[in-house]
């Protein structure tokens, strides 16, 4: 593929970071929400080495909050998600599939309570800000929704645990996963969660009010100096290791929780978007699969290549990259229930011709 230049604009919106991760030498951005987010910085090899080894900050602004108060907020959140909330304790993050009438994913944010009187729901990368002012009109609820002026900054790596007490106190250590306490910084507070897009491990700063982003991502770089501190993202290799999947890419407004492995979390008892959809569609005929991928360079994903066995479709990998760790090309697939077993061997069309693929147990990290 040819990458000619990116053309800034307004509407691409830049973060309370941008000017640092710019300084910090980001090689590639990619968009997201309409924000920028950096994709790359030394190479997507060496970030994840370090990743691994170290401590990155990593500026995920683009992970917008839509924040929902008022009388009517916790009816509106119920409504929102086929996840049963009623074991949600006040410090826990959860992850909630949300889904359209017809049981399609439209988003699979991070939902928190900041305070006890409002919600946050960290989005992934389609515009539920609409959906969720459209479901509060429509239904006549009593709430306030909009976008707050929140970034989060995450600290992810084997040493972001030393990193974050030296700027917030050992308190930090105390913050169990996916649980969030709000820590003092700077004259002001943030939440502070020990969750984040790796599986090395780590917390995001909801950084509330864009006045504090840099002289919070300064303090963190000053603290870090001997722990190898560095600007770092979101990385691909890692996080198809890990099985994290990626709203836009793994899977879209035609898949379903349940192809997407998130069926579990298809469980409110109560009235929900969707959940007479979801209960019809709860045996699915394609899932979300690890998938290796025989060859020593992974080709650009384009629309994700196509999983045959002969001439009969067999699904899609929609991520993949090299791994240096595993040395094989790591890749999420939604593959078709026929050929969806361990084991399995299709043939997989990429842009550099036909590859081996081999199905899967479990994710490798
Ligand atoms: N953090 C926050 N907001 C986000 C993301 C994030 N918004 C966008 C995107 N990421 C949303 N998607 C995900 C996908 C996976 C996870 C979080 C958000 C995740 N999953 C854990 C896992 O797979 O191990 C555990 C989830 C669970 O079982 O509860 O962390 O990263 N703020």
């Amino acid at each position: 593929m040819t990458m000619t230049q990116f053309a800034p604009a307004r509407r691409t919106r830049r973060t309370p970071f941008s000017d640092a991760v710019e300084a910090a030498g980001v090689s590639a951005y990619s968009v997201y929400n309409r924000m920028l987010i950096p994709a790359a910085f030394r190479s997507l090899e060496e970030d994840y080495r370090h990743l691994k080894s170290a401590v990155q900050v990593w500026d995920v602004s683009c992970e917008r909050q839509v924040e929902v108060s008022g009388p009517d907020a916790d009816r509106l959140i119920r409504l929102l998600t086929p996840r049963n909330l009623d074991r949600m304790a006040d410090d826990q993050c959860f992850y909630v599939p949300v889904v359209n009438a017809e049981g399609g994913m439209l988003n699979d944010p991070v939902a928190l309570r900041p305070d006890e009187d409002r919600w946050w729901i960290s989005i992934a990368d389609s515009d539920l800000l609409l959906w969720v002012m459209g479901l509060a009109t429509g239904r006549g609820f009593d709430v306030k929704v909009h976008e707050p002026d929140v970034s989060p900054l995450a600290v992810q790596g084997p040493k972001a645990d030393d990193l974050m007490a030296r700027v917030f106190g050992d308190v930090v250590r105390d913050v169990r996963f996916f649980r969030h306490k709000r820590l003092e910084f700077g004259g002001t507070s943030f939440v502070v969660a020990r969750s984040g897009y790796s599986k090395q491990g780590g917390f995001e700063i909801y950084v509330e009010g864009s006045e504090h982003g840099l002289p919070l991502w300064n303090a963190l770089f000053e603290a870090g100096k001997d722990l190898d501190v560095r600007a770092g993202c979101p990385n691909l290799i890692e996080r198809v290791e890990g099985g994290m999947l990626s709203y836009g890419n793994d899977m879209r407004i035609e898949n379903t929780p349940y192809e997407c492995g998130l069926g579990k979390f298809c469980n409110g008892t109560g009235d929900y978007i969707g959940k007479a959809a979801l209960a019809a569609k709860s045996n699915p005929q394609r899932q979300i699969r690890a998938v290796s991928v025989s060859g020593t360079t992974a080709p650009r994903i384009g629309t994700g290549w196509t999983l045959r066995n002969g001439d009969t479709f067999a699904g899609r990998i929609t991520s993949a990259a090299w791994s240096p760790d595993f040395e094989t090309i790591v890749s999420v697939g939604m593959v078709e229930a026929e050929f969806w077993a361990p084991g399995t061997t299709l043939s997989v069309e990429t842009p550099d011709g036909p590859r081996e693929a081999f199905i899967h147990e479990a994710f490798w990290a």
